[in-house]
């Protein structure tokens, strides 16, 4: 097994070690098999974490998203260190392979909507929020919703969960021809940004004709109710 890469490459890992892996999605090697404790949140810890767990690519684009969070958090008065912490830990699980993270989010029952069993990419959140709850201790309970609700959102997200939820999308490494505009109304309004990233989002799904998830639907609709007038 190639140690460098991410939990997505495990093929026939040891029966033993499979089943450590699937309660223990934020470690990729038999010798790192050892849950992390992270009752007292430490960002050192968290980058650490995430530099192992996920190849390259992801590591940057998680870096990316932490030095936005933490930008739009200063920039709009909430903590940077706890924007950057969940930033750090939003995509831990993005790279176990899809069948896996279908069957852990059934036995940890997380599936709500058939889709989240026919577009698997929308599980990684869930499934790591619950993990870091459950098997690790984190209890900051605002930083778990962030992290569960980062890729589809979620009626009535809290400034914290729309900031990682919109620097997920707008994040420096993102190269997209809108994605300017998107930062753009990130810094100007929080709130008004976020409700832009989700209708940025409807549009890509509706062009690429991906089916839309509910939650996408319903974060919209009320992102809409409670941002959207008068703009
Ligand atoms: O994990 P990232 O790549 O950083 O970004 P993400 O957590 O936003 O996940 C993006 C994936 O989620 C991408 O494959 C599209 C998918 N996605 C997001 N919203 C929806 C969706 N897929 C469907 N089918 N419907 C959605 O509403
Ligand atoms: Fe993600
Ligand atoms: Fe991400």
């Amino acid at each position: 097994m190639d140690s460098k890469k991410g939990p997505g490459s495990q093929r026939n890992p040891g029966a033993e070690e499979s089943r450590d892996l699937e309660i223990n999605p934020g470690l990729k090697k038999s010798t790192d098999l050892k849950t992390p404790d992270l009752k007292t949140p430490d960002l050192k810890q968290a980058l650490d974490l995430a530099g192992r767990t996920l190849s390259a690519r992801r590591f940057r684009h998680t870096l990316g998203v932490a030095s936005l969070a933490e930008d739009l958090a200063r920039r709009h008065g909430l903590d940077p260190a706890r924007a950057r912490y969940a930033a750090l830990l939003h995509d831990l699980a993005k790279e176990i392979p899809e069948k896996q993270q279908v069957c852990l989010a059934q036995r940890w029952h997380l599936i709500r909507y058939s889709e989240d069993e026919s577009c698997p990419s929308v599980l990684h959140g869930p499934l790591v929020s619950y993990w870091l709850a459950n098997c690790c201790g984190l209890a900051d309970r605002d930083i778990l919703a962030a992290i569960a609700h980062h890729t589809l959102g979620a009626p009535n997200m809290s400034r914290l969960e729309m900031l990682i939820y919109s620097a997920d999308l707008a994040e420096p490494g993102r190269e997209f021809p809108q994605v300017d505009n998107l930062r753009q109304a990130l810094y100007h309004s929080l709130e008004k940004g976020t409700l832009t990233c989700v209708e940025h989002t409807l549009h890509y799904l509706e062009e690429s004709h991906r089916p839309i998830h509910p939650l996408t639907r319903l974060t919209h609709e009320d992102l809409r109710r409670r941002h959207g007038f008068g703009t």
